[in-house]
Formats: C-alpha cells, sequence, structure tokens
C-alpha cells in the first residue's frame, strides 16, 4: 500500500503512514492530505510566504496532532521575523534553528550567512577546518553559535547540529553556497502546515541542480528504487543535504552515522516512524568554492551498507520505529 504520494501542481509531494495521516486530518474526517495541505491553497501560501500581502481571505482550517490550525497564517510577519501562525485561535511563534556544516568553508561562508534571515540560530559545525572556517564565520555572523564535532564526518557534524539546536525547528543547509537561503522558508511553510519532515528535492518540478554529475544520478536513483520499495514511500530524491524537520524529532530518528549517508538515514527513519514526510522543491547550485568531500564509491557503500542494517533492525525488531518516543 502507497504512503500516499501526493504531486500538486509541481511543487510537493507529501508522503505518510494513515496513522501519521490522522494527525492531519480535518474536522469531517477527511485524510487526504492532498486537500488538506498542498495544492492550490500550498501555492498560494507559498506565494504569499514570498512576499505576498498579510490578508487573511481564503481562510481554511485543518488538525494537527489535534489541534485547529487556521491555514490562513502559517506565513512569517517578515523577513526575518519567527514564523507566526495560529493555532486552536493561539498565536505560536515558532523559532527556528539553522545547521550548518562545514569542512573548510571559509570561502563560501562568507556568501552564505549574510543570506540567513537574521532572526534565526545559526549552529556552524566545525569539522576541524584548517582554512579559517570558524573565524571567517564569526566575523561574517557574530552571533553565530559554533559547535566543533568530536566524531568525523558530514553526518557526526549534522548530529552534532541537532542535539545543540534551541529551535522548534531545526534546518540543514550546506555551507558550499550551493543551496539557497531564500528556499528556507519554504521548508519551514511545509513545517508549520502540517509536516513532520521537510526534504529537499532537486527532482521535482522547479527543483534542479547543476552540481550533480551522472555518477550520483545513477547512484541516487538506484538507491531511491531501493528505499522507495523498502519502505513503500515515493521519494524522489535520497541524498539531498537541504532538509528541516521539528527538532523534537531528533528523539524518535536518533541518527547515529558519520558520513553522507546521513540524509538517507534521515529518510528512512522518518518513514519508518511514519512521520509526515514533504518533498519540497530545491535547485542544488555548483559549490562555489572548492571541491565536494564525497566520494562517490566509497560514500555509496556507505549508503548501501546503511540500507541494509536498517533492514536487519526491522526485521529483528519486528515493528516500526515508535514515534511516541518525541518528546512533543
Ligand atoms: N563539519 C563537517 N562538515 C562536512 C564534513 N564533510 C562535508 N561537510 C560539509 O557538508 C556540506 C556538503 O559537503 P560537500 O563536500 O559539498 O558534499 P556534496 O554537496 O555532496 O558534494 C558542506 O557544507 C561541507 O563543508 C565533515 O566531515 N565535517
Ligand atoms: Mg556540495
Amino acid at each position: 500500500m502507497s504512503h500516499g504520494l501526493t504531486t500538486v501542481n509541481g511543487n510537493a509531494n507529501l508522503y505518510g503512514t494513515p496513522q501519521a495521516a490522522e494527525h492531519i486530518s480535518d474536522s469531517d474526517g477527511r485524510s487526504s492530505m492532498t486537500d488538506q495541505l498542498v495544492g492550490r491553497e500550498f501555492t498560494e501560501l507559498a506565494g504569499r510566504a514570498n512576499g505576498g500581502s498579510n490578508s487573511s481571505s481564503g481562510a481554511n482550517s485543518m488538525t494537527t496532532r489535534g489541534a485547529l490550525v487556521e491555514r490562513r497564517r502559517p506565513m512569517p510577519a517578515s523577513h526575518g521575523e519567527p514564523w507566526t501562525y495560529v493555532m486552536n485561535g493561539t498565536n505560536v511563534r515558532v523559532t527556528v534553528s539553522i545547521i550548518v556544516p562545514a569542512r573548510n568553508e571559509a570561502a563560501n561562508l562568507v556568501l552564505l550567512l549574510p543570506a540567513l534571515p537574521p532572526a534565526y540560530e545559526v549552529i556552524l559545525v566545525d569539522g576541524n577546518s584548517v582554512d579559517g572556517t570558524v573565524e571567517v564565520a564569526r566575523r561574517a555572523l557574530p552571533q553565530i553559535r559554533v559547535v566543533k564535532q568530536t566524531g568525523k564526518g558530514k553526518g557526526d557534524a549534522m548530529c552534532a547540529g541537532l542535539r545543540a539546536a534551541t529551535g522548534d525547528i531545526s534546518v540543514f543547509i550546506d555551507a558550499d553556497g550551493s543551496n539557497t537561503a531564500d528556499e528556507i522558508h519554504q521548508f519551514v511553510l511545509a513545517l508549520v502546515s502540517g509536516a513532520d519532515l521537510a526534504k529537499g528535492s532537486r527532482f521535482l518540478p522547479r527543483g534542479g541542480s547543476s552540481d550533480i554529475t551522472g555518477v550520483r544520478r545513477l547512484g541516487n536513483w538506484g538507491i531511491r528504487f531501493l528505499v522507495n520499495n523498502l519502505y513503500d514511500v515515493r521519494f524522489t530524491d535520497v541524498a539531498y543535504g537541504f532538509n528541516a524537520l521539528w527538532t523534537r524529532h531528533r528523539d524518535v530518528l536518533r541518527l547515529d552515522c558519520q558520513g553522507f549517508e546521513v540524509e538517507t538515514l534521515m529518510h528512512v527513519r522518518a518513514a519508518r516512524a511514519g512521520l509526515v514526510i514533504q518533498e519540497v522543491p530545491s535547485f542544488e547550485g555548483k559549490r562555489a568554492v572548492g571541491a565536494t568531500n564525497l566520494h562517490a564509491l566509497r560514500d555509496g557503500l556507505r549508503i548501501a551498507a546503511v540500507l541494509i542494517r536498517e533492514a536487519c533492525d526491522q526485521y529483528i525488531n519486528g515493528r516500526k520505529i515508535d514515534r511516541r518516543d518525541a518528546t512533543v
């Protein structure tokens, strides 16, 4: 049985188990996530979040985890302010942490950091850089929090960043200039509209990449095929660094890996836990300066190993990950 793949207006894909869908069904008992979260309404919200008016017209409502959300206001008041939305008639502000794993990215951080929304907590997770990454980051953004990773690899850095995050929402963005800060609000919008995890996809309409090689595209296709068939989802991308989640789900995902397999692990664990997952189209540009740390063969094998590990874990434990582990 499919977990509810939906592609609407080329804007977003949304997944969730029936169990997860219950949490966002509306008072009429409709559980179609398409109706609730994406499509024309979503597009309108996205458009408004891009700088449109704060009009309250066209209000609709849905429930998320039992609470009423009026869809007219999941939007930032203006660039750089915390997100506000209305839940049970009360204005709810959500805070956002942006986690930036960086290893020798000094030249790229001068471009990225000033472009990040000023109201958000920014956490740089430094991978023992030797090019002045930390000093440059502190100069470019004096309020930045710097976390030194103790282990090795991008996955280890992301785990450390997620542990350190204090925001309601955590956004992962690469430091190399390939992800656009302007897209962050689309991820936050997906979360405040009901998703548990917003995963970027380069392979949705309006997404794309000028950085991906033929080998990596092929690898992504193979991993996607496995993940989609093993976990009954229809992801379009499984190895992309731009993602966001409600921080409390770190207790469900319990990420425990070192390298570039981290994104695939995050997506698989979210699917196993029955979290509501929404894909957000994203464009990956070329890294501005320097070369990739990824080795297609080595990291492809690490991803394969993590998939086998997860499949064995599911087989041995005979159950899905329990989303009630989350501290709500
Ligand atoms: N802290 C930390 N960051 C890393 C490490 N390896 C990669 N990164 C960061 O992860 C992001 C993506 O890495 P990149 O080499 O561009 O991989 P690609 O985008 O898959 O080609 C960049 O911001 C890197 O600086 C690491 O070992 N530690
Ligand atoms: Mg990159």
